[in-house]
């Protein structure tokens, strides 16, 4: 069914919601397919200026669906394949999009699904919610880009203990650390995620994601490419409609109408 993804433009936002509620979002092929067309809508569309991703019912999402690896039904993966045709071109997408990711991580987030969170611009989290790093509770190794995000975010020390124990991180802690941006109430984390995400979609679109792209970049440059990067990028900033917009706004003491290029 092409329901497991729920996806609705308006304000600029594309709203993308997991929904395979039965099975806490976690993925199957048709989920992962369903995904990753819109974050290719996301790319190419110009009226979408912000992606929102969140799931539905109680939980975020919990990594792979186990029911379609389970080896008594006889069933034999190379699970290298499926990281590689599934979970890497999702996560290349999100890193990849020049436009403002919000991730509103509405309940247990576990597997794939926490360190989907993780690679999201700005993540919101219920107080309620948790991450846990799931995979060595059944042998696997953390993917969908866990082992570059939690060292760079939370260090080795912390980011080598919940891969190898598995411990749950509640959402106020994921915070504390700098995995995420914040924790809200749950009441109203989808009234947050959603304002915020009206907000950046009303932004300077064009300078948000070459922003975007610089600070990624800084995980691989030096200080002087760095450097030099800023230049380029601001060049291309410095020659946006919205930076002319934002300077005339200035001067004319009222709020810019970004139109995103
Ligand atoms: O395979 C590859 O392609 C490699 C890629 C791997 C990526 C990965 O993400 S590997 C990690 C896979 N995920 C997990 O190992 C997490 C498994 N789930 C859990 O540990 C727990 O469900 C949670 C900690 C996430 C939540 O616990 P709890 O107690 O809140 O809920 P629950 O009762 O365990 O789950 C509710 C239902 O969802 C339950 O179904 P039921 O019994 O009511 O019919 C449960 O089986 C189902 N469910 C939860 N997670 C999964 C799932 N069904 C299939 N696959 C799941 N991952």
């Amino acid at each position: 069914d092409s329901d497991t993804i729920l996806s609705s433009l308006a304000d600029g936002v594309l709203r993308l919601t997991l929904n395979r509620p039965d099975k806490l979002n976690s993925f199957n092929e048709e989920m992962h397919l369903a995904l990753r067309a819109g974050f290719e809508r996301a790319h190419n569309d110009p009226e979408v200026r912000t992606v929102l991703l969140t799931g539905a019912g109680r939980g975020f999402c919990a990594g792979q669906d186990l029911s379609d690896r389970d080896p008594r039904k006889g069933v034999k993966l190379d699970l290298g394949h499926t990281i590689e045709t599934f979970y890497n071109p999702l996560l290349r997408l999100i890193r990849s999009l020049e436009k403002p990711v919000i991730c509103a991580v509405n309940g247990v987030a576990a597997g794939a699904g926490a360190n989907i969170a993780f690679a999201c611009d700005i993540t919101l989290a219920a107080r309620s919610a948790r991450f846990i790093q799931a995979f060595s509770k059944i042998g696997l190794v953390p993917d969908s880009g866990g082992t570059w995000s939690l060292p760079r975010l939370i260090g080795e020390a912390r980011a080598k203990a919940l891969a190898l124990t598995a411990e749950p991180l509640g959402a106020e802690k994921a915070a504390d650390w700098g995995l995420i941006w914040k924790a809200v109430d749950d009441a109203t984390l989808m009234d947050e995620a959603n304002a915020l995400a009206v907000q950046l979609a009303a932004g300077p679109t064009k300078g948000l994601g070459l922003t975007k792209r610089a600070i990624q970049a800084a995980a691989s440059n030096t200080f002087d490419e760095q450097l030099d990067l800023e230049r380029d990028l601001q060049r291309e900033a410095g020659a946006s409609a919205d930076y002319a917009e934002g300077v005339v706004a200035f001067f004319e003491k009222r709020k810019p109408e970004f139109t995103g290029r």
